[in-house]
């Protein structure tokens, strides 16, 4: 028998990114995601005298299942490892073919979209864009701003996150800072 959800709704706070409803946080230190940065002796150094919080990631809880859409809302905090600005993973849907639309709240971040075949492309988000990412995208955010970098993220809750591929091959382009301005640059770790 279908079961029926009763309607409801969660509060976000939109001068800090939060979301208030039962949900689950989830946070990404830096020694999460070591091996993602492009400098390994400036992550060693960093990590030396300390771990900071890149990234946090706050979701509602739906049933992952086919109908029902999941939201989060990531706050990218400012800061760089190296010359390289801050990012999340990055990652592929399990299920490619789920889109996913991102709304930016605060801030100022690139939103980084790739390919299987390594088609690599970029969008600028500040508060109000609505970036839509088309099915078969990869995708990851930098925040390239000095305030935290937040945005609403909603897809279809069956997606699924897959992150080895991304672990593996790497972006093929990344954001490092250049006279004081984000650049995108090759990323010759690339593998993809
Ligand atoms: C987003 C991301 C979130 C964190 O909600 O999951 O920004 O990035 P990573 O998942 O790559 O660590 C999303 O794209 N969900 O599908
Ligand atoms: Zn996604």
């Amino acid at each position: 028998m279908t079961e029926i959800m009763m309607p409801w709704s969660a509060h976000i706070n939109l001068d800090n990114g939060l979301l208030w409803h039962p949900r689950r946080i989830i946070t990404r230190h830096l020694s999460d995601m070591a091996d993602m940065y492009r400098d390994p002796d400036a992550v060693k150094a960093e990590l030396e005298s300390r771990d900071p919080l890149v990234y946090r990631v706050d979701e509602i809880e739906v049933p992952q299942e086919v109908g029902h859409l999941l939201y989060s809302v990531t706050v990218i905090y400012p800061g760089k490892v190296g010359d390289e600005f801050y990012m999340t993973k990055g990652h592929f849907h399990v299920r490619e073919e789920c889109a996913e639309v991102y709304v930016g709240l605060q801030g100022r971040g690139y939103l980084l979209m790739q390919t299987r075949d390594g088609w690599c492309t970029h969008l600028e988000m500040q508060r109000g864009t609505v970036a839509y990412v088309p099915p078969y995208w990869a995708h990851r955010t930098i925040n390239i701003g000095h305030e935290p970098f937040v945005f609403y993220a909603i897809y279809p809750a069956q997606a699924g996150h897959d992150y080895r591929s991304i672990e593996e091959t790497g972006f093929g382009m990344r954001v490092v800072e250049r006279n004081g301005q984000p650049v995108l640059i090759p990323n010759e770790q690339h593998g993809g």
